[in-house]
């Protein structure tokens, strides 16, 4: 699991710098695949969100409802509750975080 995460972690972060969100290539070409979420509860204080995931193949989970760390704090003023978002979780210091997320459609 551990190395899983490590080889995860090295492919994913030099194609996210590399990617250029103004062209738009299609999900395949990222290395960290997105999927779908709604929103649940903004949880301010905690800096959680919860989430209704589906299959998390990065993280191994299977679909629940849970909490989740960000990335970046400032996320948790953007989304509320009932939002429906494109995320892509992964596992930092022992919690599951949204490392990116994209309004879905
Ligand atoms: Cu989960």
């Amino acid at each position: 699991m551990r190395l899983l995460l490590a080889l995860m972690l090295s492919l994913s972060l030099p194609a996210f710098a590399q990617h250029d969100h103004g062209a738009h290539k299609p999900a395949a070409v990222q290395s960290a695949p997105l999927s779908d979420g709604l929103v649940k509860k903004i949880d301010k204080a905690a800096g959680e969100i919860v989430i209704q995931h589906g299959q998390l193949d990065s993280i191994g989970m299977p679909p629940m409802t849970m909490a989740f760390g960000v990335a970046d704090k400032a996320w948790l003023g953007k989304l509320k509750a009932g939002d429906k978002i494109r995320f892509a979780a992964e596992m930092k210091g022992g919690n599951a975080i949204v490392s990116h997320y994209e309004m879905a459609k």
